[in-house]
């Protein structure tokens, strides 16, 4: 009953709220659903709109869906199947260890344990609401939490008894959460006196310089950028005292935050100059005006259009054969936006073993392991996981050798090799 009241007053704050709709991503289905043929009748689709808030400066998909339907023992998507990414927590560990030497650590959608996995187990939970996922981290000896993360779970993991978490850390998961406010109280009923938090995910800067509109797609219920960040952790009792602007995932923020200063007894934690200087980029950059929103959905159409401009005449007009590396979830986005399907794009490779044999969201463009084409056959092959371009450039440097060709659509649409 208090949950639902709870749940009810969230809803009709977010009704009463200054949100300006900006862009309109169209209908689109689950994007980390990939499906067989006799799945498409029941395949789920909604309709993908952003919004900016004026009050709090967040951007936001107008309507959320709900997390059972992207978040549950069927999620695909690996961390540990990445190496920049494993190589990228490893570091992130290290560099946490070295600088905070927490006692106690918590990890908030640990998914299969990439960053948990260099934390002594006997100190150290996760919470993961995808099943597969908790149960690989419980077997390699994780306690973890299979549930999303609220208020409640915060109360039941101290019940367990487990003192407050010196560290607190998320990859790409807080943006996930719809309910900001919820979850930034949960964590500061469970973050020690002088603990951190720890959060990186897709920085709203970087995807409105350079055009990566794909980052936009169910499970990113927000972009962050540090200005609205900053407006609601102070709305909950904790402030930002770093900020680290990484490469990973098209451009991220890592934000480490502190409880308030509003004890004595507490330890200040100074604000570093790296919070007011993303600030400053950010104000700079126009992301309090929405005028800057409008800009951005001009440039997202124009992207849409140069982009099925070139895949038509390449496949048309010129019978060229085009492929698409990395089965992601932006790239879900780009085809259903789109409206991009087998007959301009003939099948993905993707190096995931849960995506490979199946039909992509909404587009339904076969999904399969890249073993099992000779990308020699293709004249041009699309980069559904931009973010991995040297990566994947470096790779495939026989296809380079032979002729073919990328495409990309960030930060514009364009053909390289
Ligand atoms: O937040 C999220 C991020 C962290 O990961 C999630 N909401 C979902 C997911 O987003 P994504 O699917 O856009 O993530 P990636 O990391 O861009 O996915 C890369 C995909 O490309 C993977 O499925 C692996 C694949 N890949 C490939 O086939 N060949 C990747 C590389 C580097 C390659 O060479």
């Amino acid at each position: 009953m208090h949950l639902e009241l709870n749940f009810l007053i969230w809803k009709v704050v977010c009704v009463m709220s200054n949100k300006k709709e900006f862009l309109n991503l169209g209908k689109q289905p689950i994007a980390n659903k990939f499906l067989r043929k006799n799945e498409f009748e029941d395949e789920f689709f909604y309709n993908l709109k952003v919004v900016f808030d004026d009050d709090t400066k967040l951007v936001s998909l107008k309507d959320f869906v709900k997390p059972e339907l992207m978040f549950n023992e069927d999620y695909v998507y690996h961390t540990s199947l990445s190496v920049p990414m494993v190589e990228h927590f490893k570091n992130t560990a290290e560099m946490l260890m070295k600088e905070f030497n927490p006692l106690t650590v918590m990890e908030i959608g640990s998914n299969d344990g990439a960053f948990l996995k260099n934390w002594p187990n006997d100190y150290t939970i996760g919470v993961e609401p995808c099943g597969n996922f908790a149960k690989v981290t419980e077997d390699m000896g994780y306690q973890t939490y299979s549930e999303f993360w609220t208020t409640e779970l915060s109360e039941k993991i101290k019940n367990d008894g487990h003192v407050d978490f010196d560290l607190i850390y998320a990859a790409n998961c807080i943006c996930h959460i719809q309910n900001l406010d919820e979850c930034f109280a949960a964590v500061k009923n469970i973050l020690s006196k002088n603990g951190v938090f720890v959060f990186e995910d897709p920085s709203l800067l970087r995807m409105l310089e350079r055009g990566s509109y794909d980052q936009i797609y169910d499970e990113h219920a927000h972009i962050f950028s540090v200005t609205a960040l900053d407006n609601i952790l102070m709305n909950n009792g904790l402030k930002i005292f770093r900020v680290d602007n990484l490469s990973v995932h098209g451009g991220s923020n890592r934000v480490y935050v502190s409880h308030l200063p509003v004890h004595t007894f507490l330890r200040f934690r100074p604000v570093e100059i790296s919070v007011r200087e993303n600030l400053q980029r950010e104000y700079d950059f126009g992301i309090n005006n929405f005028q800057t929103y409008e800009m951005f959905s001009e440039r997202v159409n124009k992207s849409k259009n140069d982009l099925v401009e070139l895949l038509r005449e390449l496949r048309f007009i010129r019978d060229k054969r085009i492929i698409c590396i990395g089965a992601t979830s932006k790239s879900t986005t780009v085809f259903n936006y789109c409206d991009i399907d087998e007959s301009l794009i003939e099948c993905i490779t993707d190096t995931t073993p849960d995506k490979q044999g199946l039909l992509a969201p909404g587009s339904h463009i076969p999904v399969v392991d890249r073993e099992s084409v000779n990308l020699n056959d293709y004249d041009y092959a699309f980069l559904g996981a931009w973010n991995f371009k040297d990566v994947i450039a470096n790779k495939e440097r026989e296809f380079v050798e032979n002729g073919g060709k990328f495409i990309t659509h960030v930060p514009e649409v364009m053909v390289f090799s």
